[in-house]
């Protein structure tokens, strides 16, 4: 496991947006796991998380020229990942969408640089794949090309059929989804903390009943 993954699954579990307990995920199953990115909520988080992404798109080779990020939660992380890219020397610009269309001042949904060239979709998790499925109808309408998307945690779980709900945005629209973690980088953190291992038969047994092998 390269060692950014390594280093983003303790900075998660330390800040606990990354928990172990009793979930119900949105599919109605019974997670040991969750994570709520929604809790890297202070300057110091988000800016670490934001390099988070910033290495995993970097290692991806993914080629984009803009970044979007879909309300509401994937709207800081695209303005926060464009500012670690930036950091980096590379000044990519972003959009997002509004949730509610206005009908006055600049008017419509979408908000920031116009979508044009190659767009990756920054987002927290994939579940449904919703957010993902609505962000790749507004870049199409804008005349732009969908390059992919990136994810903090892929939770690597069958999502309606035999396939990981990342699979099958892979698949249906032959985009590349790229994650900062996945819960095979988990599963060898875990197996590598003492402290921590208790936690792992519970996670491997909700993997053999909803995971998917790679
Ligand atoms: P989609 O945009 O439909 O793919 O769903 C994202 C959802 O996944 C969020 O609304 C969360 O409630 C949920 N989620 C997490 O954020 N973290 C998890 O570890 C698991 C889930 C989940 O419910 O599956």
């Amino acid at each position: 496991m390269s060692d950014f993954r390594q280093d983003f699954i303790r900075f998660a579990l330390e800040r606990q947006v990354l928990r172990f307990g009793e979930f119900t995920t949105k599919a109605g199953r019974q997670s040991p796991y969750f994570f709520n990115a929604g809790l890297f909520n202070d300057g110091a988080s988000t800016l670490a998380l934001s390099r988070f992404y910033a290495s995993a798109i970097e290692a991806s080779g993914i080629g984009y020229d803009m970044l979007f990020g879909p309300a509401y939660k994937g709207i800081i992380l695209a303005a926060a990942t464009s500012m670690a890219l930036a950091e980096r020397g590379r000044n990519v610009p972003f959009a997002y969408n509004r949730k509610e269309a206005k009908d006055h001042g600049e008017g419509g949904v979408l908000v920031g640089a116009p979508l044009q060239g190659r767009v990756l979709i920054i987002d927290d998790v994939i579940t449904a794949g919703t957010s993902v499925r609505e962000s790749v109808r507004m870049i199409r309408d804008a005349g732009a090309t969908p390059a992919g998307v990136a994810i903090a945690l892929d939770r690597m779980e069958r999502g309606t059929g035999t396939l990981s709900a990342v699979q099958e945005v892979e698949q249906e629209y032959g985009l590349p989804v790229v994650a900062i973690a996945t819960l095979k980088d988990l599963m060898a953190f875990l197996s590598e903390s003492p402290a921590l291992s208790a936690n792992l038969e519970a996670v491997r047994a909700y993997r053999a009943r909803y995971g998917v092998e790679n």
